[in-house]
């Protein structure tokens, strides 16, 4: 069993894809897709740990699958599979609920921010969602995890995962053949899309979010153009004008947001876009930036359209990917389990 460099990495079907998804981990994807091994999952388990009306997570399942397709991922190269159909992610995330400590998960800042005020009504699966996602990449025994940076601090909990369970089962590990005592590999985060950090149109301190109950803080991939044109005029800006250096958009998180998301559309440096724009008004620069961005991303939205219209073709690709991913989870579940010494027949 060699610790072989491998990708792994998913998005949860809560509703439809937005551009932090596409710019912050997607584009990654299809990059490293050139280069590795690649596991990409729709995390449905993951979504129930808040409520999901059950018609709608199947919808989204197909959709979310359907986007990471229009976008460029290859079923036949790539394994695409939904979470719930590989058991060993619930297996291992057991194992892991018993290796990761509570105070490791006190930390967990998502879980702060998505429990809200009311904590004690939230889920046990939204506290204890970094060990599932833990067991998503090590049932994999995974190398590598394209994100966005807000998922920086689940993936060291990941690591701590990785690492606690090495130390505490290093006499039966190396029982098990692996000489070194490694067993799970200390998943590396990648983080380097065009755009690590896409924030809400409404508000540039949040982040953008499927979750967020205004529809006009992101732009989603299924967007028609007039929304998109819409969504970018109405996103909100300071008085200010478009600066000509980097400097200026200190302290000014929506202009430095709109700027982001025109040069990551428009693969070009920010500063390249200040010195094309610098002391153009919001209003010229808006326009423009719809221009790009319904450029880039119609012929996106008509492909998953296109590709949801014919559920079967989504049925079969994840049916498929499913047990790809098994034939892989499979045989690391059932080492865990000798060296952890549950008794298998
Ligand atoms: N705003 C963002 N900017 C850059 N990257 C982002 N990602 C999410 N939002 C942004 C990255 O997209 C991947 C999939 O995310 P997810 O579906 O697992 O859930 P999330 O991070 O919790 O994204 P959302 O949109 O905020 O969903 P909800 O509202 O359901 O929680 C991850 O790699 C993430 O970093």
């Amino acid at each position: 069993m060699d610790l072989t460099p491998r990708v792994f990495s998913g998005m949860q079907p809560t509703g439809s894809l937005h551009l932090g998804n596409y710019l912050g981990a997607m584009l990654q994807w299809i990059e490293m897709q050139k280069t590795h091994e690649c596991i990409y999952c729709v995390v449905d388990m993951h979504a129930i740990t808040l409520w999901q009306e059950p018609s709608e997570l199947v919808s989204a399942t197909r959709q979310v699958t359907a986007a990471y397709i229009a976008a460029g991922l290859d079923p036949k190269k790539s394994i695409l599979f939904n979470q719930s159909q590989v058991p060993e992610h619930a297996e291992l995330a057991w194992v892991f609920n018993c290796v990761a400590r509570l105070g490791w998960l006190n930390r967990m800042t998502q879980f702060k921010d998505k429990a809200g005020k009311d904590r004690e009504a939230a889920s046990v699966g939204l506290y204890a969602y970094p060990n599932l996602m833990a067991a998503d990449i090590l049932a994999y025994r995974a190398t590598h995890v394209p994100v966005g940076d807000d998922q920086k601090q689940h993936l060291e909990l990941a690591r701590d995962i990785a690492q606690k369970f090495n130390n505490d089962f290093k006499p039966q590990i190396e029982a098990a053949g692996f000489a070194d005592g490694v067993f799970f590999p200390q998943p590396e985060p990648v983080i380097t899309g065009p755009a690590t950090r896409v924030m809400s149109l409404r508000d540039g301190t949040k982040k953008m979010s499927k979750s967020d109950p205004s529809d006009l803080s992101r732009i989603n991939l299924t967007d028609d153009a007039d929304s998109i044109a819409k969504k970018i005029q109405k996103a909100k800006t300071d008085p200010d004008g478009i600066p000509s250096d980097a400097g200026g958009l200190a302290g000014r998180p929506e202009a430095e947001n709109l700027v982001g998301i025109y040069a990551a559309l428009a693969g070009k440096s920010r500063d390249a876009v200040l010195a094309e724009f610098g002391g153009s008004q919001f209003s010229g620069f808006k326009k423009a930036l719809a221009e790009l961005a319904v450029d880039r991303l119609q012929p996106l939205g008509d492909e998953i359209r296109r590709l949801t219209s014919s559920p079967t073709e989504i049925d079969a690709v994840l049916a498929d990917g499913s047990a790809r991913a098994h034939a892989i989870a499979k045989p690391v579940m059932n080492k865990v389990k000798d060296i952890v010494g549950f008794l298998r027949s």
